[in-house]
């Protein structure tokens, strides 16, 4: 736990700092939830601390997030939306004026005002859930496709180059602890028999048929807030990846995340399937935002987009247990293998329902133009 008092002092916050506690669950970045009294009224804000083994360069990652930010709420002010300061992440500016400070241990921090009246999930409750959460992240790509400007800053080079990410696990398979080898050895074989579709998304970007766009490329459900009350989708937060990408990312890690019938590290795996009410909700939302932009190519692949995702995601986990559990944040042993293991039940769950998937696609494309 850091001093989340002396944090409070590097931030311009008008008001004082009461307690503060750990907050999320989300892999990469330590978050807090921090109350403040401000005149008498409490009120809660978010610190997080940037994760920089994950993030190299959290400035340029705090410029981007900056940009996407103001532009978001200057297009909110514009619209006289009655809930703008609710409905984008805003930076409250350090004691100099940055959206971000610097503590003394090097580290780098940001804050938010907390949003209220709303959450996210770390497992989906409804359908509609699922219907607007998709629907906010539509919205969030439509936003960012007008943010003019040079190309925003690559936070974390290559983040869904799959056939990089097919390497690196190659590469980590080689340098691994043999236990670690030997635990791992059906899961590596699982992937390494899937290399065939790692490069399907990159050759049609490297094409030109699927355009490169601002994408927020890390849509996992919790990093959108949903209302209490209506389930609408609020806020889309974690912007650290909102960088130059394809919306088949972010369209197939909104199937990996609000399709599967558990959670990201469930260990019983015949419990693992994929619900098609879900992705029929995910592209009634997705669409009634998105449609207007998208082409056919990007369509004819948001159904395989899931499945290549979930490898991507598998494969990630599994790269991080062969390298010793470096990256993503665990809560017991085995933890990154429990999460692979369960992705790629969910990559077979795929391809089984892969041509009912396709089926489903075209027909809400068809019914939204
Ligand atoms: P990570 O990159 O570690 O996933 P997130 O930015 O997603 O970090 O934040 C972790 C969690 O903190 C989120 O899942 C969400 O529950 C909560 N959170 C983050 N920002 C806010 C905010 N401004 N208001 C309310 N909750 C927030
Ligand atoms: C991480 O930050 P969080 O927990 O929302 C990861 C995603 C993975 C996800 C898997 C920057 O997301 O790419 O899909 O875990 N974020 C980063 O749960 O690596
Ligand atoms: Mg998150």
């Amino acid at each position: 736990m850091h001093d989340l008092r002396a944090i409070a002092s590097l931030f311009d916050m008008r008001a004082d700092f009461v307690h503060a506690h750990p907050y999320g669950s989300g892999h990469i970045n330590d978050t807090y939830c921090a109350w403040y009294d401000l005149s008498g009224k409490r009120v809660r804000f978010i610190h997080q601390r940037i994760n920089h083994n994950v993030f190299k360069d959290p400035v340029a990652l705090m410029k981007n997030v900056e940009r996407v930010t103001q532009h978001a709420l200057s297009r909110l002010l514009e619209a006289n939306h009655p809930e703008a300061y609710r409905r984008t992440l805003t930076c409250i500016p350090s004691v100099d004026g940055s959206a971000w400070a610097f503590d003394a241990d090097g580290n780098c921090w940001r804050t938010y005002p907390f949003i209220e009246r709303a959450r996210g999930y770390d497992e989906i409750e409804s359908l509609m859930q699922a219907q607007e959460a998709a629907k906010a992240f539509g919205e969030f790509q439509k936003l960012t496709a007008d943010l003019g400007g040079e190309r925003l800053n690559e936070t974390i080079p290559n983040f869904h180059h799959t056939p990089t990410r097919l390497e690196n696990l190659e590469k980590a398979i080689v340098a691994a602890d043999p236990d670690r080898r030997e635990a791992a050895a059906d899961l590596i074989e699982f992937a390494l028999s899937r290399s065939g579709d790692c490069h399907k998304v990159t050759d049609l970007i490297e094409s030109g048929a699927v355009p490169e766009r601002v994408t927020h490329n890390d849509t996992k459900l919790n990093n959108v807030l949903l209302d209490d009350v209506t389930s609408e989708g609020v806020c889309v937060i974690d912007l650290d990846t909102t960088m130059p990408g394809s919306v088949l990312y972010d369209f197939g890690d909104m199937i990996r995340t609000a399709c599967p019938t558990t959670r990201e590290d469930e260990v019983d795996l015949r419990k693992i399937d994929l619900r098609t009410d879900r992705l029929e909700a995910l592209l009634k939302g997705y669409l009634s935002s998105a449609s207007s932009f998208l082409n056919q190519c990007e369509i004819d692949h948001l159904a395989f987009s899931g499945k290549l995702l979930t490898l991507e995601c598998g494969m990630r986990f599994l790269t991080d247990f062969l390298e010793g559990d470096v990256y993503f944040k665990i809560k017991r042993p085995n933890h990154n293998l429990d999460r692979c293991r369960s992705q790629f039940a969910l990559v077979k769950a795929i391809e089984k329902r892969l041509p009912e998937m396709e089926d489903l696609v075209q027909t809400i494309a068809g019914r939204v133009e």
